[in-house]
């Protein structure tokens, strides 16, 4: 009997071309609450008080205050085997292969690590929705690395363009904004040309980051799913594999992480 793990390492076997798709699941188990899990960003949190432009219009220093917490808690954060997995695999296959939705910025320290000299390019994924680690001002868009110590005290003291005194924000994706139309082009170019989509660590009810992996069964590809729960994608995979993403994508992508 042909176990999901070996039927799943099989297909990834035969494919010429694997991207993979990635959500806060796979930042878990590097201590990075996920959004929607149990004890997940969104259940002390409502999306719409600090994740939308209205938000920050209305009130610019709580949603200051919620990334500044975020960003500290990231720093303190490291990639785990599921990054570190996904980055020898994407660097041995070549070609730009991971996409995330996750801002934290994990994955293009693992392809940092695992390339040591040589080039890390392979492995440093699309964002699709942005980077928590950069600043972006909201009048002009200049876009500059994430300020240190925000002071949140008054609307003054938060952190404004040195190129036209706008005021900065996080340079992520909230909700009702458009995505960067060509991040998002090189996304889905990326999926459509696919044999797999590997799908790890994400609830798939975000869009249009979550339709991704259906243009790469739209052209005939598989979805290999990574996941503890099932999601909306579950049922157009190939193979979904329940399981934590550190765990399971070293041995599903033959990586030894031992030395
Ligand atoms: C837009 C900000 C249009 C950054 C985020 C249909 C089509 C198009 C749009 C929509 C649509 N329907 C609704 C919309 C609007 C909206 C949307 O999708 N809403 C949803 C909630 C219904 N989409 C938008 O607003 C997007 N913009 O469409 O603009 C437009 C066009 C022109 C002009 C104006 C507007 C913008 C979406 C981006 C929103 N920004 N974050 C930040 O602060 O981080 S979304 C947020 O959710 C994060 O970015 C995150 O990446 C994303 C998805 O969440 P997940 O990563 O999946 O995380 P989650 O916690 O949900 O799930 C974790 C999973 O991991 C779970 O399944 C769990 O089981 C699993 N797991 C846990 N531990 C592990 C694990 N798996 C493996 N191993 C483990 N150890
Ligand atoms: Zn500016």
């Amino acid at each position: 009997m042909t176990s999901d793990l070996d039927c799943a390492r099989s297909i990834i076997a035969d494919a010429t071309r694997v991207v993979s798709l990635t959500g806060a699941g796979i930042s878990a188990e590097s201590g990075v609450p996920t959004f929607r899990g149990p004890g997940g960003l969104w259940k002390s949190f409502r999306p719409e008080e600090l994740a939308t432009p209205d938000a920050f219009r209305r009130d610019p220093q709580t949603v200051w205050e919620w990334y500044a917490w975020r960003r500290g808690l990231i720093a303190d954060c490291a990639p785990n085997a599921g990054h570190a997995a996904l980055a020898e695999f994407a660097l041995r296959r070549g070609g730009k292969s991971i996409i995330t939705q996750n801002v934290d910025g994990l994955h293009t320290r693992a392809a940092r690590e695992a390339s040591g000299q040589a080039d890390p390019d392979a492995a440093v994924p699309i964002e699709v929705h942005g980077a928590i680690d950069r600043d972006k001002c909201s009048s002009c868009g200049a876009r500059t690395p994430g300020v240190a110590d925000v002071d949140v005290q008054a609307a003054a003291t938060l952190p404004h363009c040195d190129v036209c005194g706008g005021m900065l924000r996080p340079d992520v994706v909230w909700f009702r904004e458009p995505l960067d139309p060509d991040v998002i082009a090189r996304a889905f170019d990326t999926a459509r040309a696919a044999d797999v989509c590997l799908v790890v660590g994400t609830s798939a009810l975000v869009h249009p980051a979550a339709s991704i992996p259906m243009v790469t069964v739209e052209r005939g590809g598989h979805i290999i799913e990574v996941n503890m729960e099932d999601t909306p994608l579950t049922s157009f995979a190939s193979v979904s594999l329940k399981g934590a993403a550190g765990q399971v994508l070293p041995s599903l992508l033959d990586v030894d992480l031992s030395n």
